[in-house]
């Protein structure tokens, strides 16, 4: 007797030559507005999302608001004695569409101050996990075990949704999570990390310093944390964790639930995880290399190694950008102009990596885009202030995510966005399309 495994291998053996002809062969058919490759290729460069609040171009990068990303840094109100903005004033840029004063950003300094605690239950949560688990699982099961505290579901089990206003419940479920994902993500590491001796919050601090604080971070690392947070918080609707987190909250689902989904699909190596990955994938290199700088030689082969053993080269390529990301040039520009940093070895390995990598994926032929991504850069910043658990990196990255997504589930309540359901077709009614008998 066959098992189901047995069963469903002989059908997919069967099935899959039918989808890769479709791809192949008719994938310019069209189907409607759409054509069978989007259909099957993950929906890639169909316009059916909205968002005023970040726009990606291919060429250019990401705008936040209008600004690229060096106008949204020289613009918003700097935290005394450093060249960085706060995060809450860039929160408010998200929201509002305009620059804060420093008035306004103080506002939402306090407010998340004052929101700042995490509730016992959610330490109990995180505690009873396995200390092994991944700290995107421990993230997430954080996020979505604060769901009880969401304003919006508890107004709207007792009959008090209103389309009109329900988006000031989202907002201050938004707040409260903003103002509690840095202490749970320092929670995390200090647990996981720091022989679970934790670091009280200060009270005179920013979100950004506040992490950085809580960590047990130089005073140095405040910067990093503030720019990492801006870097990493939006990029258009259509990547994984923006997409998830709208797509939940389009059935109504409070923030909670909605940004614990986000940070899943954040958890995904083609996606936030490939930080991870690229360092992972640079440290066994120098490890085999017996930690000495390679030549550009050995790097070419050890890139032609990954690319043969069918794995993607971690940090490069993007389903949108057509070249190097601004994301990484501005964490680059920061090695650059850090003392310590511009020299430090990992760092000019992974500039080497810049500089080797496009041209051996160019000649793979495959990726669209040879150039690298935030990713490939965010990692050795973090390994340089001694941030290492690298396995940690994707939590940074959910952080800052937070502020793009909850912004932007704000603004679909405020407008009523629908629930969304896209229509599936089978694969014989693809082929029909394509005239395949
Ligand atoms: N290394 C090797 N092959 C790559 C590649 C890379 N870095 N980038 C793309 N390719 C391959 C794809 O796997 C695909 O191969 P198949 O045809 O065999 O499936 C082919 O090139 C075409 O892909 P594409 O259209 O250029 O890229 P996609 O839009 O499908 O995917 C992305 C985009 C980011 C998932 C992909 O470039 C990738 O896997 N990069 C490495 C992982 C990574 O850095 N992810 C982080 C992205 C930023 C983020 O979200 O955080």
């Amino acid at each position: 007797m066959s098992t189901l495994k047995d069963v469903l291998k002989k059908k997919i053996d069967a099935h899959r030559p039918r989808t890769t002809r479709l791809v192949k062969e008719f994938g310019d058919v069209k189907l409607g507005d759409v054509t069978i490759s989007q259909a099957i290729g993950g929906a890639r460069g169909i316009k059916c999302l909205v968002t005023d609040i970040s726009y990606l171009d291919p060429m250019e990068g990401i705008r936040f608001r209008g600004m690229t990303i060096p106008e949204t840094f020289a613009a918003l109100p700097k935290v005394p004695g450093s060249d960085y903005p706060y995060v809450e004033g860039f929160w408010w840029l998200l929201l509002t569409g305009d620059v804060p004063t420093m008035e306004q950003t103080l506002e939402v300094v306090e407010d998340w101050k004052s929101k700042a605690a995490l509730p016992q239950y959610v330490i109990d949560v995180l505690r009873a996990l396995p200390r092994d688990s991944h700290p995107m699982v421990m993230f997430s099961a954080g996020i979505v075990a604060m769901q009880r505290e969401s304003v919006f579901a508890s107004n709207y089990a007792a009959g008090k949704f209103n389309k009109m206003t329900c988006w000031e419940d989202m907002l201050e479920d938004a707040n409260n999570l903003m103002a509690k994902l840095g202490p749970l993500g320092a929670y995390i590491y200090r647990m996981k990390y720091k022989g679970d001796v934790h670091i009280a919050a200060d009270p005179n601090l920013d979100m950004g310093g506040q992490f950085a604080h809580m960590i047990g971070q130089s005073d140095e690392y405040k910067d990093v944390a503030r720019m990492y947070f801006i870097l990493h918080s939006d990029h258009e609707s259509g990547n994984v964790s923006a997409h998830t987190t709208h797509l939940v909250a389009s059935a109504l689902s409070d923030a909670y639930l909605s940004y614990s989904a986000g940070i899943n699909g954040l958890a995904g190596p083609l996606h936030g995880l490939a930080n991870e990955e690229v360092l992972r994938w640079t440290q066994n290199f120098m490890a085999k290399l017996g930690g000495k700088v390679p030549t550009e030689e050995e790097l070419k082969a050890a890139l032609w190694d990954t690319l043969n053993s069918g794995q993607v080269i971690p940090g490069y390529g993007h389903a949108v950008l057509r070249k190097t990301d601004p994301r990484y040039t501005s964490q680059r520009e920061f090695c650059l102009n850090t003392p310590g940093l511009a020299e430090y070895p990992l760092f000019q390995l992974v500039k080497m990596i810049f500089e080797v990598a496009p041209g051996v994926l160019l000649e793979h032929g495959k990726a669209k885009n040879p150039w690298p991504n935030v990713d490939a850069q965010s990692g050795v910043i973090q390994w340089y202030y001694g941030v290492t658990q690298y396995e940690f990196y994707t939590v940074l990255f959910g952080i800052g995510r937070a502020l793009g997504c909850l912004a932007n589930i704000t603004w679909d309540r405020a407008l009523g966005y629908a629930i969304e359901r896209p229509k599936s077709v089978t694969t014989a009614m693809l082929e029909a399309a394509a005239g395949i008998k």
